[in-house]
């Protein structure tokens, strides 16, 4: 067998319940409320008044047993509640990879979208049930629940590729996703207010 400076787990089995948006043996599990998103909408009043009346829940992360260590292929489900901040739709904080790794997410409850940028361009991809999103190398991304129901979907990651949620705060997504009458508008990034 290759001769590892940190040797990697047994192999093992997962099992993936799509419908219950299940990994089977479970990991940790990831809880952010609305505080946790500090600096992150575009109205802080009324992400301040959202704290100030139950900071709810606004997503979650499930994930496997595989360590977020060097060489190993974590899974995760994050489910994201349905809502808006100021007509601002839910999302997760966003991450850029420190070690720059690709990333895939399947997308399987929900209506969604995963917004990417890498500093000087933004892309954006619807994602329904069965659509996998591929995050390249170099482009932070955020996922973002445009629909009524609670938005979920897979992700499988190079443990150690790291998560930089200072670099979002420093440059923004490019854009911000809005409800609008008849779905999702994507604006123009604007600092907070
Ligand atoms: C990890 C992967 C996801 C996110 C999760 C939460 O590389 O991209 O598991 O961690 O969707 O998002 P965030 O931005 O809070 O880590
Ligand atoms: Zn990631």
């Amino acid at each position: 067998m290759t001769d590892f400076a940190t040797p990697p787990i047994a192999p093992f089995a997962i099992q993936f319940d799509a419908d219950a948006a299940r990994l089977t043996p479970e990991g940790p599990t990831l809880v952010r409320r609305m505080s946790a998103l500090e600096g992150l909408f575009a109205d802080h009043q009324a992400w301040e008044a959202a704290v100030a009346d139950g900071d709810p829940i606004v997503y979650s992360v499930q994930s496997s047993p595989v360590p977020e260590v060097n060489r190993e292929l974590p899974q995760s489900i994050t489910t994201i509640e349905p809502g808006t901040t100021a007509g601002e739709f839910w999302m997760t904080k966003g991450h850029q990879h420190p070690d720059h790794q690709g990333e895939i997410y399947l997308a399987l409850h929900g209506t969604g979208g995963l917004l990417m940028f890498d500093g000087e361009e933004t892309a954006w991809l619807d994602m329904t049930p069965g659509t996998i999103g591929y995050i390249p190398p170099g482009w932070a991304h955020r996922s973002v629940n445009v629909g009524d129901d609670p938005y979920k979907f897979l992700a499988v990651y190079p443990g150690g590729a790291g998560h930089d949620y200072g670099w979002v705060l420093e440059h923004g997504m490019g854009n911000r996703v809005y409800s609008t009458a008849d779905g999702h508008e994507l604006r123009p990034f604007t600092a907070r207010a």
